[in-house]
């Protein structure tokens, strides 16, 4: 047979789109976490866990001004178009623009994590228009999507999570009434029968002022966003490491997820070779670092995971440690775990990294922020 003379036609490639997003490689953590911004604070915290390698990533708006400077693909951005820029502080503009484009928004989040992933974290800032209007129905079709693909089991604790940041002092009245509505809703959705989320991670900007503004020339928030999430980060690393004094695994860490409300910080250790001093330090500064100021009484678990180097932990008798976690475990409530770590690395200091669940904000925050909306 004659051979055919076919005209060189460009074979369409195949897209190469697989079913899966993966992180930067190299980032190994604990968990397969997708990421979901609502407003401009909550899509400035996700594209910073973007920016340390987490892929599966996207956020909405509903003005295009906000998401200026956002460092993630423009796909996973999405604008829910209201006929004007922004919801102005007001939650219920939020609320119709969700409304109106759910669709759309399931659609992105599908889009942008596609599967693989194991836990959710939608991020907000508690106070605007976009951010406070839309987290709850964000936080529902999360749990849907989570369900659709069996992450979220039935029975079992929530996967879906959010982290959601409190005014500062300074801002409006009108913006802590709205901080202070969403706030008690969240909480009321971390308890119960049937818990929707957890955990709840409450960053206190309050606090981020008083603890980064004298050092952060660019501006307090950009290191809170920084620096929340670099320590997020280093939670799910810690929990993927062994060690050969304690190891704080990822059982723990999930423990420690699932437990409601949570709040953690870190800090150096400057003396650790008394019997007590670990302890002392650790005392003295877990309250002034965590994320919101809350009563480490009433946590029901926490984490404390020590890392530093051979020359500084050859240095450190493990009872030494041993008081650090036995203060801890005196100083939540009763009867309640306190996970243990000990890790090695290459740093000639001490640090020690503290997570603590199970809180209850009603006292004094919720009261404060219903004094500031003037409700009280
Ligand atoms: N930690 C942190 N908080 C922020 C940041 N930007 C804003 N906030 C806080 O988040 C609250 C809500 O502000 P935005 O996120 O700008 O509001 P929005 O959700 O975009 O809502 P509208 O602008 O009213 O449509 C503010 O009152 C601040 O307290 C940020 O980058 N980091
Ligand atoms: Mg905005």
């Amino acid at each position: 047979m004659d051979q055919m003379n076919l005209p060189k036609i460009s074979v369409p490639k195949p897209s190469g789109e697989s079913d899966m997003v993966n992180d930067k490689s190299g980032l190994t953590t604990a968990f397969k976490w997708a990421f979901i911004g609502c407003g401009q604070a909550g899509s400035r915290l996700v594209d910073s866990f973007h920016q340390l390698g987490f892929n599966r990533v996207c956020c909405i708006n509903t003005t295009d001004q906000d998401m200026d400077g956002l460092k993630m693909p423009k796909d996973n951005q999405y604008v829910m178009n209201l006929g004007v820029r922004g919801a102005g502080k007001n939650p219920d503009l939020g609320k119709s623009a969700i409304k109106e484009h759910y669709e759309d928004v399931y659609d992105l989040m599908k889009r942008s994590w596609k599967s693989g992933w194991e836990r959710v974290l939608v991020c907000a800032g508690l106070g605007g228009g976009t951010g406070t209007g839309t987290i709850e129905t964000v936080l529902a079709i999360a749990n849907e999507i989570a369900e659709s693909y069996k992450a979220q089991k039935h029975g079992e604790p929530p996967v879906v999570g959010a982290l959601v940041t409190l005014p500062s002092d300074s801002e409006s009245q009108k913006v802590h009434a709205n901080a202070h509505a969403a706030l008690k809703q969240l909480v009321s959705m971390t308890t119960g029968g049937k818990r929707l989320i957890s955990p709840l991670i409450i960053i206190d900007n309050q606090r981020m002022y008083e603890l980064y503004s004298s050092q952060a020339s660019t501006g307090y928030l950009g290191v809170t966003n920084q620096s929340v999430t670099q320590l997020f980060l280093t939670f799910n690393v810690l929990a993927t490491g062994s060690s050969d004094i304690w190891t704080f695994d990822e059982a723990d860490f999930k423990t420690v997820l699932e437990s409601g409300i949570v709040t953690f910080g870190m800090c150096n250790i400057p003396k650790y070779e008394d019997p007590t001093s670990i302890s002392f330090s650790v005392r003295d500064n877990i309250r002034n670092t965590m994320l919101v100021k809350t009563d480490i009484g009433n946590a029901t678990t926490a984490a404390l995971v020590f890392i530093g180097s051979n020359g500084v932990l050859s240095k450190i008798p493990q009872k030494n440690f041993e008081h650090a976690f036995d203060m801890i475990k005196r100083m939540i409530s009763r009867n309640n775990t306190v996970h243990r770590g000990v890790y090695r690395n290459a740093d000639n200091e001490l640090t020690c990294f503290a997570m603590l669940g199970g809180l209850d904000v009603s006292g004094d925050r919720l009261a404060e922020l219903a004094r500031l909306a003037g409700t009280k």
